[in-house]
């Protein structure tokens, strides 16, 4: 018998489709609370990397430390899990040794915000081509749930008792004034949407960025009374206006604190993208691929409809 457990045949990891390939079923049963967004998103980049390689081979995962950066460990591919806040240090080394490979790194809002805020600001400006996918869930979710520069003011975390009294982070707006040349939105309640900006991500030559609006149900959704999983999901629909995005009209709802906070409106789907060289172009390292490639800077206002 194989050391390996087939997860196919397990009553508690019904996984199907062709995607199961890409899994590393020996990491299974996996650590995601039931309905916690991140498992979701997990699902649909699986299933548009599964569309696009035969094997992953040549694809190389980067995260740091939390539940987000954690999924890594579920993929079939060349891992690395790194330091917390770390991983864009770490792809960007990676990256310049290795410049064929596909390289999309993994992260949350606290380790791409907080301890990592500074490496995601240089990492955006050097435009690096690589993919870095954000899962914020507005919380700390691993360590217990604590307050995160993205926690909505007036929000319930073990460090904001009493409601948060700081406003949150727009990490989109963020990457994209520090030099990112492709950056989007998506939520795990669509998440046909995030398959769609991960595939332009990937495709793009440069920095892309992708923030994804994922669920911390264990924490963020229980002390905010949200709900379970998918009551969650439906929150993301409410609040997500569909037309007409554009991270220059951010509409804000500002929940007064101490009453039951209100998630963020925010725009979805490809914010921005353009191009210029990327940081293995101006060091002039070989064997990468070309910002030629790319078309020279626009905005393309239909692709940010996400109906
Ligand atoms: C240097 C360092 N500081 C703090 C921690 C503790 N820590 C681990 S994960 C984490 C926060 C994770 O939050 P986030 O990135 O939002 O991921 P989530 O678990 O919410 O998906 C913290 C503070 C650590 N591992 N290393
Ligand atoms: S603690 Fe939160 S973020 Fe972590 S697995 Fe559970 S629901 Fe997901």
């Amino acid at each position: 018998m194989s050391a390996v457990t087939d997860v196919t045949t397990s009553t508690r990891v019904p996984i199907t489709g062709k995607e199961k390939r890409l899994l590393r079923h020996a990491m299974m049963p996996h650590m995601l609370c039931p309905g916690c967004g991140h498992g979701i998103i997990l699902d649909a980049m699986l299933s548009v990397l599964s569309e696009r390689y035969d094997s992953l081979d040549n694809v190389a995962f980067v995260a740091g430390i939390g539940c987000s950066s954690r999924i890594i460990g579920y993929i079939d591919a060349c891992t690395l899990h790194t330091t917390h806040g770390r991983p864009l240090s770490f792809a960007t080394g990676l990256k310049l040794a290795r410049p064929e490979l596909t390289v999309i790194v993994i992260t949350g809002d606290g380790d791409g915000l907080s301890i990592g805020g500074n490496h995601l600001i240089h990492a955006a400006r050097r435009n690096i081509d690589l993919t870095c996918v954000l899962l914020n869930n507005e919380i700390y979710g691993m360590t217990g749930g604590q307050a995160a520069p993205t926690t909505v003011l007036g929000a319930y975390t073990t460090t904001t008792p009493q409601g948060n009294t700081q406003h949150s982070f727009d990490a989109a707006e963020l990457a994209k004034a520090a030099g990112a040349t492709f950056v989007a939105r998506a939520q795990s309640y669509r998440s046909q949407v995030f398959g769609e900006v991960f595939g332009q991500a990937l495709d793009h030559v440069g920095f892309s960025f992708i923030e994804v609006m994922s669920d911390c149900t264990e924490y963020f959704g229980r002390t905010n009374r949200f709900g379970n999983g998918a009551d969650m999901l439906m929150s993301q629909a409410r609040y997500e206006p569909s037309i007409d995005a554009d991270l220059t009209r951010r509409p804000t709802v500002e929940p007064i604190v101490n009453a039951q906070p209100v998630r963020p409106v925010l725009p979805t789907g490809l914010l921005y993208r353009s191009s210029r060289l990327t940081l293995e172009e101006t060091l002039g390292v070989k064997g990468g691929r070309s910002s030629e490639a790319s078309e020279t800077s626009y905005y393309d206002g239909d692709q940010r409809r996400n109906s």
